[in-house]
């Protein structure tokens, strides 16, 4: 057999040994898989310019285009240990197990690693090598076609065996390896469990919507949670080759994976979410309890350096959020938050980590599918918003909503909860007031105040009569703040209005 065949045969060992390790590393740690850890490896040596290059010129194909370089340099080097095999089985042997451990030393220099990530590489040692004596064996006994067996050719094997090994090696380095790829990606999804927050929050305590059917509850149960971005389909990440960058004006630039952040002081907070989008009376609002990093002290950690005014956050797919840096150290509870209601993100709300900004509207403070914070200015950077000429400064307005009675709606006379929620975040909401027909603000009864940067509950009992009646509700924040209706609106909606409903009584 020539040459060409001998290099196929180099490359087949490689490729069923990286597969195996592939296959073995999905099984306890996906990122102890010899070519991830040697990607990754790459990706911490590069210098940032030529880190940034990549993201600049490749976006997030950056990822698969590593992985694909380091795979052809490693085939390209197994394909000159295969045509060395065919002389010097044993040195070529030799040469694909150091080829390999590459990749193990890769995966045991990782920060986080453990000696069972090891394993990975050991199996891709054994299958490599073992394809590679196996197949060069057999390439050296094939008699050409159409040749008897005669005596001299006592062991001799047909070329259709070496092929048909060949085939199979490669069938099933495919198989382990999307195999592997697959059981990884499942296992990020299923067998994730949050450690428990150093600073919890307080048990959440019985809300009006206990007593008041209608008011929305203290906490926005995470399949009703709203939902809102620019992305078609759902970015799903594999938290274990994810990472979170921290650059731009900073003293120590930082890179976490997911098991870095799960070691850091995680605080949990109950924090609203709001889209400066929602209309007046609308549902782009929602509460939850968040688990996260204190992104205060991730900035502290790298070190805020020169005349900063902003953190551009850029999710996995590119897309950008401008936060003022002050908002992020003013010793509000800004998150980094790998966690929602005591489970770990859903995909649609930002999978593995989001940024949380309590106080200022999602598209300025809520990057979901985080991947890099940049301490920057706004001269330097500009987010996907702020080219599209939003409001850089963009604080969440003093704002209430009626739940019910729901707008239109029917109801018997006499005793009726008029309810609802009402949000200042950051501010802390003072009072909500409602007024009936043409009456006076009458204030409304609070719910429990789980915390500043959260919605409060209201309900105010009226003695209804029959009839039409229009119903409106405004809040007041300790600052002091009343939301009026005839506020100019800086937003592209005018979504600063008091709501107003009509019902019928019956
Ligand atoms: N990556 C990314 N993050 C994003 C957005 C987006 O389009 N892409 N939209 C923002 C906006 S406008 C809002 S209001 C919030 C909504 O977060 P939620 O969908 O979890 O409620 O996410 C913010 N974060
Ligand atoms: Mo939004």
């Amino acid at each position: 057999m020539g040459r060409t065949n001998h290099a196929g045969i180099g490359v087949l060992a490689a490729s069923a040994g990286l597969a195996a390790g592939h296959l073995s590393a999905s099984v306890d740690e996906p990122a102890a898989s010899p070519l991830v850890a040697v990607g990754t490896a790459v990706i911490d040596a590069a210098p940032t310019p030529l880190k940034e290059l990549a993201v600049a010129t490749l976006g997030t194909a950056d990822k698969p285009v590593l992985i694909g370089s380091v795979l052809a340099i490693t085939l390209a080097v197994a394909g000159l240990i295969g045509i060395l095999a065919r002389r010097r089985l044993w040195v070529a042997g030799a040469l694909l197990s150091a080829l390999v451990m590459v990749g193990g030393l890769a995966a045991l220099a990782r920060p986080t690693a453990t000696a069972r990530d090891a394993v990975p590489a050991l199996a891709a040692l054994v299958v490599g090598v073992g394809v590679l004596v196996g197949l060069t064996e057999l390439s050296r006994r094939t008699v050409p076609a159409g040749t008897r067996p005669g005596p001299a050719a006592g062991r001799g094997v047909s070329r259709r065996a070496v092929v048909g090994a060949s085939v199979g090696v490669a069938v099933g380095s495919v198989l382990a390896g999307v195999g592997g790829q697959v059981r990884a990606t499942a296992r990020a999804a299923r067998d994730l469990v949050l450690p428990r927050p150093l600073v919890p929050a307080a048990p959440l305590p019985t809300g009006l919507d206990a007593s008041v059917r209608g008011i929305s509850p203290l906490q926005t149960p995470t399949d009703r949670f709203y939902r809102v971005d620019v992305n078609l389909t759902v970015p799903r990440i594999d938290h274990d080759s994810w990472s979170l960058d921290i650059d731009g004006m900073v003293e120590r630039p930082l890179r976490l994976t997911y098991a870095d952040l799960t070691r850091m002081r995680l605080v949990e907070r109950d924090i609203t979410l709001t889209c400066v989008s929602n209309e007046v009376g609308g549902g782009y609002v929602s509460s939850g309890r968040w688990l996260g990093v204190l992104v205060s002290d991730l900035l502290e950690a790298a070190g805020v350096s020169g005349p900063a005014e902003q953190v551009l956050s850029t999710a996995v797919d590119g897309f950008t959020i401008s936060t003022p840096l002050r908002a992020l150290t003013d010793g509000r509870h800004a998150l980094v938050a790998i966690g929602l209601n005591g489970a770990p993100l859903p995909d649609e709300h930002g999978f593995p980590a989001r940024l949380v900004t309590p106080g200022l509207y999602g598209f300025v403070g809520a990057t979901k599918w985080l991947r890099r914070l940049t301490v920057t200015t706004y001269a330097a950077e500009q987010a996907y918003w702020t080219r599209r000429q939003w409001a850089t400064e963009a604080p969440v307005k003093t704002s209430a909503r009626i739940d019910t009675p729901a707008p239109l709606s029917t109801v018997p006379s006499g005793r009726v909860a008029i309810g609802g929620v009402a949000w200042a975040q950051h501010r802390g909401v003072a009072a909500v007031e409602v007024r009936i027909d043409d009456g006076l603000w009458q204030p409304a009864r609070l719910g429990p105040d789980i915390g500043v940067d959260c919605w409060r509950q209201w309900y105010l009992p009226w003695d209804a009569k029959p009839g039409l009646h229009r119903l409106a509700v405004r809040a007041t924040d300790r600052t002091g703040d009343v939301q009026t209706a005839d506020r100019a609106a800086p937003f592209p909606d005018g979504s600063s209005g008091i709501q107003e409903v009509v019902v019928t009584v019956s």
